[in-house]
């Protein structure tokens, strides 16, 4: 399965990456017993090698947030429960420019290949995930006292723009989502009170199109929850306001303490616990689809089918028939493994990722 993070340069997207080291990594340190490393066939070297690309990540070797992308980066990973595989995901990480630059660009003819590949590459990975984590900076959030200045500077109006579009384009579609609010160390102590209540409120309210549109979509599930790569008290954040309307305050983040991140595997585990959900209804709902399309397959095909396909050498429908559906099975029997691991997944991350709709 496929995960994108969408959001503006700088929300916080690669940083997540760094969370996810930290804290389920094989060296994290998590008692509820998953874990996850880079997928690699390899022999044990480049295994070792992978997670040393991994382990780049990491905040606590040197103090440093990871560097901003220049490219699209997709990560395939495993997740472990007890040391035993649970499943698989792919995990893609976007150079956060792109999506200011789809509108941004004025004359559309000048619009370069590059970035034009770019953002139709952006379209497909969304297009092919299963689940998405919208990447909002919690404290742009809430410098903005206006709700539409609060939109506009943290990027949710044009994720809005993109999903509306996506719901356009196939309205029945099963998506499942988490608004993340990143970087929830550094919004003032009054937005924190009560497991960061208030600060979900103004999330909720400056992603309100996505909410409505989770509402009205029966095959839609979001959530949203508060992160932070460091932990409360671990950076030191400086703000200057610069009295420029593009760019109204320059900040510098500096890590100060040992980082300890905050809600990192809820979002990870609910987009994983969510889209097995469905997978596992879906599996059920074409087995009996298909068995039901096999027997009526298999009342039509009489002799004059086998002759034609002896004739044709194609296969006969009925051959056809036993193909997809022993196709499908196998699926399910993939799936069926990861079943028993679902509800604790979903369980972990509903423990801090709060249900819309
Ligand atoms: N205090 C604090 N600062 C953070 C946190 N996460 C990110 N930051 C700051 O935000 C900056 C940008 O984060 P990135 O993860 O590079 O942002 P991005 O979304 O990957 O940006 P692009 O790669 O340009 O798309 C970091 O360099 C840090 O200064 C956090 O949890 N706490
Ligand atoms: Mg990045």
């Amino acid at each position: 399965m496929k995960v994108t993070m969408v959001g503006i340069s700088g929300s916080g997207k690669t940083t997540y990456m760094s969370s996810l080291y930290e804290t389920l990594g094989d060296a994290g340190q998590n008692d509820a017993g998953f874990c996850l490393a880079p997928r690699s066939m390899q022999p044990f070297d480049k295994a070792i090698l992978s997670i040393g690309d991994f382990s780049r990540f990491s905040l606590a070797d040197t103090f440093s947030w990871p560097d901003g992308t220049q490219q699209t980066t997709v990560w395939p990973f495993t997740v472990f429960y007890n040391s035993k595989p649970v499943t698989y995901f792919d995990w893609i990480d976007y150079r956060g420019g792109i999506l200011t630059e789809i509108t941004d660009i004025p004359d559309s003819n000048d619009t370069s290949e590059i970035t034009k590949s770019e953002i139709s590459d952006l379209a497909s990975h969304i297009e092919l995930s299963n689940a998405v984590i919208l990447v909002v900076d919690a404290f742009v959030l809430t410098y903005y006292s206006n709700i539409k200045e609060a939109r506009h500077r943290s990027g949710a109006r044009r994720i809005h723009e993109i999903f509306t579009t996506y719901s356009r384009v196939y309205p029945n579609r099963n998506l499942t989502f988490v608004i993340m609010l990143t970087k929830a160390d550094t919004v003032d102590s009054k937005w924190k009170s009560d497991n960061y209540a208030p600060l979900i409120e103004r999330g909720l309210e400056v992603f309100n199109q996505m909410v409505s549109l989770c509402k009205q979509n029966p095959d839609w599930q979001g959530g949203i929850v508060p992160v932070s790569a460091v932990g409360e008290g671990n950076a030191k954040r400086t703000v200057v306001p610069t009295g420029d309307v593009m760019h109204p305050f320059k900040s510098e983040d500096k890590i100060i303490g040992f980082p300890a991140p905050l809600n990192a595997e809820h979002v990870l585990f609910y987009c994983l616990g969510q889209t097995l959900k469905q997978m596992k209804v879906e599996a059920h709902k074409s087995i009996k689809q298909r068995e039901k399309e096999l027997s009526e397959v298999l009342k039509k095909a009489g002799l004059v089918n086998k002759i034609w396909s002896l004739i044709t050498r194609k296969p006969d429908a009925e051959s056809i028939a036993r193909a997809i559906l022993e196709e499908k099975n196998k699926d399910y029997e993939v799936l069926s493994q990861f079943e028993p691991h679902i509800e604790p997944l979903l369980n972990k991350a509903l423990e801090r990722v709060r249900r819309i709709a």
